[in-house]
């Protein structure tokens, strides 16, 4: 399954060329959110980003996301930002905790500062179901549609700047 297979299709002709997006990665669970990290990467290129132009952060957890999103995102240095992250119930006993309040910073986040802020946080009951949507080139990856929902988000904002 590939980014749009199951969720929202790309809009035709999006096209990243030019803008500039934070990406900010949790170290928990680091070798899935690495993962992610490379779908990320991926959908970046085939939208036409610069990879010069990608700025990487990254923070100590999920709850430290929204924080981190909120540096970049009003630093005047990036069009849009990506979280990403894992939270796994089974290894959590806040799991609630930790992904709600991810969830909730990362939406007022982009809704005060007007910067768009992807979330690329997997939710998921155990380390398989975090594989299973972490995969690379040809699979499903929340990475890769995280970028797409970036790109399209900066371009939406763009169009409607106040002049
Ligand atoms: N952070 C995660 O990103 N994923 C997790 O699964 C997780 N668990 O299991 O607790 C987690 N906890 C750390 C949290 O995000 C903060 O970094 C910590 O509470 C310090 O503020």
């Amino acid at each position: 399954m590939t980014a749009g297979d199951k969720g929202a299709a790309p809009p035709p002709g999006l096209d990243g060329t030019g803008l500039r997006i934070g990406v900010v990665r949790a170290r928990w669970n680091a070798p899935i959110v690495d993962r992610l990290a490379e779908g990320v990467g991926r959908g970046l290129s085939a939208l036409g980003v610069d990879p010069g132009d990608v700025v990487d952060e990254t923070v100590p957890g999920s709850f430290e996301l929204p924080m981190g999103a909120h540096i970049l995102a009003t630093s005047g240095r990036v069009d849009a930002v990506i979280c990403l992250g894992s939270v796994i119930r089974g290894e959590t006993s806040h799991y609630e905790l930790v992904a709600g309040e991810a969830a909730a910073g990362i939406q007022q986040v982009q809704l005060t500062t007007g910067v768009p802020v992807a979330f690329g946080i997997l939710t998921t009951e155990d380390e398989a179901q975090a594989l299973e949507r972490s995969e690379g080139a040809g699979g499903h990856n929340v990475g890769e549609d995280a970028a797409v929902v970036a790109v399209e988000m900066a371009r939406l904002a763009e169009r409607h700047r106040p002049r």
